[in-house]
């Protein structure tokens, strides 16, 4: 398993996770403005999203999008260690939680805080939707696992909380 990522992008949230599932895993350092691996390979060849997370799977498949990667590492884990296990309603409350930081908060939210596209009247209104939204996701972070400590504290270091 090869784990394509930058420092301090969203990609921390995969490595934490690996390390914390104690999986065997090269860790590939990309260049995400120039869209090369450190050792000169043309991201675009990896991924054509041209993002991180990028796992490459042992079988040759490409597993993109920190929702699944997350959840394909927290299934490689320990059972239950992660992630609950199948059948349990708690897996699918992480797997919930999962979406809303995915969607309401790296995109909705940390994205606009990182671009230079965005005014600074439109960042300070994102700010405080980020502080909103992780108020939300904090008090969850103790259901029986860590797993949304472990994306939750990546978000937590863009969001400078
Ligand atoms: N939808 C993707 C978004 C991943 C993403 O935006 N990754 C950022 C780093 S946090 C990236 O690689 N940005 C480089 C780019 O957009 O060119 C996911 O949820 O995994």
């Amino acid at each position: 398993m090869k784990l394509y990522f930058s420092p301090f992008a969203c990609s921390l949230a995969a490595r934490i996770a690996i390390y914390e599932a104690k999986l065997d895993c090269e860790f590939v350092r990309v260049n995400l403005n120039k869209k090369v691996t450190e050792s000169g390979i043309d991201f675009w060849t990896i991924t054509d999203k041209g993002k991180v997370s990028a796992l490459a799977l042992d079988s040759g498949r490409v597993l993109t999008e920190n929702f699944a990667v997350l959840q394909y590492i927290a299934d490689q884990a320990a059972p239950g260690s992660l992630i609950p296990v199948e059948d349990r309603e708690d897996r699918y409350e992480v797997i919930s939680w999962l979406s809303f930081v995915t969607s309401e908060i790296h995109k909705m939210g940390v994205y606009p805080l990182a671009s230079p596209h965005f005014s600074n009247e439109m960042k300070a209104i994102t700010n405080e939707l980020v502080q909103r939204q992780l108020t939300l996701v904090t008090p969850h972070c103790k259901i029986e696992t860590i797993f949304l400590e472990i994306l939750v504290s990546p978000m937590s270091i863009y969001s400078g909380r």
